[in-house]
């Protein structure tokens, strides 16, 4: 068992603390404390701080509090305390009695899952008291947060650089590197992490229409699609999410005997951060189809009895009818891989996108290559292909810094999805004919089909929108905005005119 209160800490104050005793700060203290910083714990709950402290083995430096008054009574000056409750109210309530327990200069490090508005506001909050609030975005679950997760930190760099040597030594280390770094002032931390949940919300849903393509189409069984992802792990989709989906495929129930997959309800839960990335998206303007089609997936899965009585109703192709055409069984597994990996890029391409897009917009400063070097351990998106990012962002040979409108343009990547598209096409038409909905990976293609049109359609829509609302276009060869006269002999009006005027609408 761990120590005692009195036995721990001897009276001496310890380094931080924490309240917010779940799964992730029972973890996360117990990494600060087998790193050897003095910790105290609280929970509003104090039969979850006992029943904690009691599960606890060895004498790491990990003490308890019974208050909050208590907590703040235990710590060094300037305090450093830890959050780790249920994101959205039950922050402000314990902000709202922890500050005037507070002295100037002491540190409030959100942990959770905050919307990095409410971080922005909570911090504005604490300043007027001279307290500084930092929005940590921590990434890796329970066994993340025990081990080494990714941290993503935000707000005051000074207030940072107090916490900086614990929360880069609890954080996860790949080849000596910490997955831990300053990302950037205000929310600019919890924003990442937001982001960051929102490609993890692509990358699950284009792994689950993988395997549902392979299913359906296929025939394959829960366990022959484990071996496939296992291969799949040896190569350049090697990635945690890649493992796991194989482990939790191969699992069998042991009160049914079938694969555990088989009796899980198709019926997927969100707390929240995908569907923020979504909207963050749209506010910004950043086209996110593939991220975005994945919150909809979810919302989709949720309406169980609606689709259950669609099924008796609705027609669909028969789903074993494009296997047949296609005739080999593996070259149509080939091809899911290779669509699954260029429809990652292309969700990676779109949340790196929304991210320099909001560094911009709010001067974050946000170094994306970092970013994806704390992403490479620690966290649910960690992958091999991290590494690609990283490099392409470090700049050419010479070490001049690349100039990077997209990921997709970057030459490694632009390459790798010239050599799957094919592949890529075929997958989605295998979908699209059998029947199987494929909303992330077509997405992603019509995404980058999208982004590579010199001239897209978008023309018609100014023309449209010219005759319905007198919105005026833009010509190709002309600077202005232009207006035809629709109901009045259709000549067009010249810049510098009085349009709406001229349009009588
Ligand atoms: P939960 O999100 O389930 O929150 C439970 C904790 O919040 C308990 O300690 C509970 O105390 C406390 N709490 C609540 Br609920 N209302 C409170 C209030 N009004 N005042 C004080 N405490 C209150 O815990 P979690 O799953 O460990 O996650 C913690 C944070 O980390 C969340 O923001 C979450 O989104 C984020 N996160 C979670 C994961 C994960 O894998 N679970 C991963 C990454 C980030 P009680 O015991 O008294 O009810």
């Amino acid at each position: 068992m761990a120590s005692t209160d009195e036995q721990s800490t001897h009276g001496e104050l310890a380094t931080i603390g924490l309240t917010g005793l779940a799964v992730m700060g029972q973890n996360l203290a117990r990494n600060i404390a087998r790193n050897g910083y003095p910790i105290v714990v609280h929970n509003r709950t104090k039969a979850t701080t006992d029943a904690f402290l009691e599960g606890l083995e060895g004498d790491d430096p990990l003490s308890s509090a019974d208050s909050l008054e208590d907590l703040v009574a235990r710590l060094e000056k300037p305090r450093k305390i830890i959050l780790m409750v249920k994101a959205g109210d039950p922050v402000d309530a314990v902000l709202d009695d922890l500050l005037p327990l507070l002295d100037r200069g002491d540190i409030v490090i959100d942990g959770g899952n905050s919307f990095f508005g409410h971080t922005e506001r909570r911090q504005a909050k604490c300043s007027e008291q001279g307290i500084n609030f930092l929005g940590v975005g921590i990434s890796g679950g329970e066994e993340g947060a025990l081990n080494g997760p990714s941290i993503m930190p935000g707000g005051d760099r000074d207030a940072y650089a107090q916490v900086e040597e614990i929360l880069t030594t609890i954080s996860a280390h790949v080849d000596g590197e910490p997955c831990c770094r300053y990302i950037g002032a205000g929310g600019a931390g919890h924003y990442v992490k937001m982001v960051h949940n929102g490609i993890e919300y692509a990358d699950i849903q284009l792994i689950v229409e993988s395997y549902d393509l392979m299913r359906h189409v296929l025939g394959r069984s829960a366990s022959e699609l484990a071996e496939v992802f296992s291969t799949w792990n040896e190569g350049d989709l090697e990635s945690f999410l890649i493992e796991i989906t194989s482990i939790v495929l191969a699992k069998q129930d042991p009160t049914t005997g079938s694969a555990l997959v088989d009796v899980i309800l198709d019926q997927a839960e969100q707390k929240g951060t995908g569907r923020w990335t979504a909207q963050d998206a749209l506010e910004l303007g950043v086209p996110s189809p593939s991220m975005t089609s994945a919150v909809y997936a979810r919302s989709l899965s949720a309406l169980k009895e609606k689709r259950e009585r669609a099924a008796g109703e609705l027609s669909g192709p028969d789903p074993t009818a494009a296997a047949d055409e296609s005739g080999e069984s593996d070259r149509l597994v080939d091809d899911i891989r290779q669509a699954l990996y260029a429809s990652k890029v292309v969700a990676y391409a779109e949340g790196f996108d929304q991210l320099a897009t909001a560094s911009r917009t709010n001067d974050w400063n946000l170094d994306l290559g970092g970013l994806a070097t704390i992403w490479r351990g620690g966290c649910i998106i960690r992958a091999r292909f991290l590494n690609r990012i990283r490099d392409s962002y470090e700049g050419d040979s010479d070490g001049n810094s690349v100039d990077v409108d997209s990921l997709l343009t970057l030459p490694y990547f632009r390459d790798e999805i010239a050599s799957a598209q094919d592949a890529w096409r075929r997958a989605v038409t295998a979908g699209i004919q059998a029947g199987v909905p494929l909303p992330a990976f077509s997405s992603a293609l019509a995404y980058y089909d999208g982004y590579r049109q010199a001239r897209g359609p978008a023309n018609l829509i100014q023309g449209l929108r010219d005759y319905f609302g007198a919105h005026t276009y833009h010509r190709t060869d002309r600077e202005g905005a232009f207006h035809i006269n629709w109901s009045q002999g259709g000549d067009e009006v010249e810049p510098g005119k009085k349009l709406k005027e001229a349009a009588g609408h």
